[in-house]
């Protein structure tokens, strides 16, 4: 089963332009209660971030605006996909390495997350990140 898996959000757009809800509950947008929002912009140019996995913590990142390309691993398979789309996010499972590369100017990346902010839960090695997927 591949590793990009997108969550599609209804537009409610009028001659106004868009706009996009997401509320607390609605399952199919969100697969999980959201503890947490944070967002990822002003990236410095040729920088890429990321490079952890995490033992719990599940995420829906939405680019709202600009670009960048995300690589998901699960220690077997190694996949990846560009961000750009506000009406979709990508939903990020426990125990897969990301890692975000070649962020345009203007991205921002909007990320729900399923806990609160925990330093605890990072695996910030890949070669511990292996151990724990093999374990
Ligand atoms: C992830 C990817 C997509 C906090 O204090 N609270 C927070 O909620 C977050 C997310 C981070 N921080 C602190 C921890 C670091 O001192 O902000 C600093 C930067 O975090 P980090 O280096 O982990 O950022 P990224 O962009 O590498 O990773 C982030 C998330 O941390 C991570 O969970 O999946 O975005």
């Amino acid at each position: 089963m591949s590793l990009i898996k997108w969550v599609d959000f209804q537009t409610l757009g009028d001659h106004r332009g868009s706009l996009v809800a997401l509320e607390i509950g609605m399952e199919k947008a969100v697969p999980f209660d959201i503890k947490r929002v944070y967002y990822i912009y002003h990236t410095a140019e040729g920088v890429s971030r990321g490079f952890h996995a995490h033992h719990n913590l599940r995420q829906v990142a939405i680019c709202v605006a600009g670009k960048c390309r995300m690589v998901l691993d699960d220690g077997v398979k190694r996949e990846e996909t560009w961000m750009s789309s506000p009406t979709r996010g990508l939903l990020i499972e426990t125990m897969v390495w990301r890692e975000m590369h070649d962020f345009s100017d203007d991205c921002v990346l909007l990320v729900l997350a399923s806990e609160h902010y925990d330093e605890a839960d990072y695996i910030r090695s890949y070669s511990e990140f292996l151990e724990g997927i093999r374990a």
